[in-house]
């Protein structure tokens, strides 16, 4: 399955609710959805997934859910990504099976590691690029040569820099060579038409750079 090569965040604590923000996003043209509930219980994610699934179907846009992997399953979201205090990898994947999405999160090479050699991971989200706001207990941020080190660990596992990156970031980004990037605070806020500008630029400000780097995706 060839995946897309951004992927979209939503976020908590903005006026607009996750499912306002993925109707946006997949009006804007997004391919790849992933809503970060974290105040969210279950059921409450069930229902959001089961609200935006029709609207993302008709997008054409992969809806994944972040850390629970049960709403995810039960509610018919399309994958989950799990970080390092989730569900491990390989037991997400049995109780998942195939034709279910599963990202890991890579903060460092031991990390690639073991995302790679678990063989159980669709793509995996590397980071952090920059310093954000929207995850609480960053890890570290990763210097060049540490991306260069996971990223040739990774091999073909799909990978997506993340963590602060803007339009601004996509050129240096891209020059590092992950498959894709993933993106919260540059994109969503408040505004609907804000959303869908501001993904719209960020797509193919993307486009343009990977051009320019000849990058294969
Ligand atoms: N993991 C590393 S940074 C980050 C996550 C979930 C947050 C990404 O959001 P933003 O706003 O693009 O920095
Ligand atoms: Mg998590």
């Amino acid at each position: 399955m060839r995946l897309p090569s951004i992927q979209c965040l939503t976020t908590d604590g903005l006026a607009r609710s996750h499912a306002e923000q993925a109707r946006a996003l997949c009006e804007a043209g997004a391919k790849m959805i992933q809503l970060r509930m974290k105040q969210a219980r279950t059921p409450e994610i069930e229902n959001v997934v089961r609200d935006c699934l029709p609207v993302c179907r008709e997008a054409d846009c992969l809806l994944i859910v972040n850390d629970d992997i049960e709403a995810a399953l039960e509610a018919g979201a399309d994958g989950v990504h799990l970080g390092k205090k989730d569900l491990p990898w390989v037991s997400a994947r049995k109780l998942a099976g195939s034709g279910f999405l599963i990202g890991g999160t890579v903060n460092c090479l031991e990390d690639a590691k073991l995302a790679v050699s678990c063989g159980v991971l669709d793509y995996v989200g590397v980071g952090p690029y920059r310093f954000t706001r929207t995850k609480e207990c960053l890890a570290d941020l990763l210097r060049v040569e540490d991306w260069q080190a996971i990223l040739l660990e990774l091999g073909d596992l799909p990978s997506y820099a993340i963590g602060g990156i803007g339009l601004e970031d996509l050129a240096s980004v891209s020059a590092l060579r992950p498959n894709g990037v993933a993106v919260c605070s540059s994109v969503v806020c408040d505004e609907p038409n804000k959303i869908i500008e501001n993904y719209q630029s960020l797509a193919i400000a993307w486009e343009q750079t990977k051009g320019m780097n000849l990058c294969e995706i």
